[in-house]
């Protein structure tokens, strides 16, 4: 996959996009990622990719020109048709349901915004869709195209060795439930005992206590991700189970 970003801080993608499992991938070439800086796109002395905002109040608005030649150059660096993906606030929040979608596509172009934003005109006239990471303040568009990359990265074929399948990620699940508890050793220690079924070796009684880890902690944790009705009789039985074991002792 390639994805292309458009942004006043290449080096901050790069940087990001240099370890771990996308460092791999992109060693591997199986993700291809290019900077775009539409101040290198800027004309004059100063090269300006901002100005007051019409109508008066704080911050700058990113200018129309410089975004407009550097948008064409990337988009002209390859021919594959590419959605222009802008990082904002208004956006709809990501989910692992659009993750998965973004992920099948051969390229995309994601955008982002400094300041206090993006000229509505340019906005109007070349971007796709807009996403945002979640309702808090971040300082620019960058943290969430970095989230982008790291999650549809995670899922092109070949990106994840044998130990981590993406199948087994939370929220993968028909109904996606969060993460069961993990130990390694020591199996003593003053903070504490690994339960002793992860011990016994019983592979089918192993998977059923993380199941059911996985559906009393969404429960409790993520009640939103839950849809109890929707939930198999085993599910249901497993959830009651654990449910009624707290009740009995409540340390957790
Ligand atoms: C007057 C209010 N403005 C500043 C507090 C609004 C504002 C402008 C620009 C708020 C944030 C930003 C920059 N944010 C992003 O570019 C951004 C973002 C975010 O702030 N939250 C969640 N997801 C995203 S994706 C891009």
């Amino acid at each position: 996959m390639r994805i292309d970003v458009v942004t006043l801080f290449p080096e901050f993608m790069a940087q990001s996009a240099a370890l771990g499992v996308v460092g791999r991938a992109a060693e591997r070439g199986l993700l291809e990622l290019h900077g775009w800086n539409p101040r290198d796109y800027a004309e004059g002395n100063y090269r300006r990719v901002d100005d007051r905002p019409f109508g008066g109040g704080p911050g700058m608005v990113m200018l129309i020109e410089p975004l407009r030649a550097c948008l064409a150059a990337a988009k002209a660096a390859d021919p594959a048709p590419a959605p222009v993906i802008y990082l904002s606030p208004q956006g709809r929040p990501l989910t692992q349901a659009k993750v998965r979608e973004l992920a099948a596509l051969p390229r995309m172009i994601l955008l982002c915004g400094r300041y206090e934003g993006i000229d509505e005109r340019f906005l109007e006239a070349e971007v796709t869709e807009e996403i945002s990471l979640g309702d808090y303040v971040l300082s620019g568009g960058e943290l969430g195209a970095a989230v982008i990359v790291d999650a549809v990265t995670r899922l092109q074929d070949g990106a994840l060795g044998d130990a981590e399948s993406a199948a087994q990620d939370s929220f993968e699940g028909p109904q996606g439930l969060l993460d069961c508890p993990h130990y390694s050793h020591p199996a003593q220690h003053e903070w504490g005992t690994v339960p002793d079924v992860l011990r016994s070796g019983n592979h089918a009684a192993i998977a059923r206590w993380r199941r059911q880890q996985s559906l009393l902690r969404t429960a409790l944790r993520r009640p939103d991700l839950l849809d109890e009705g929707q939930l198999s009789k085993a599910d249901r039985l497993l959830l009651e189970q654990a449910r009624q074991a707290l009740a009995k002792d409540p340390t957790p």
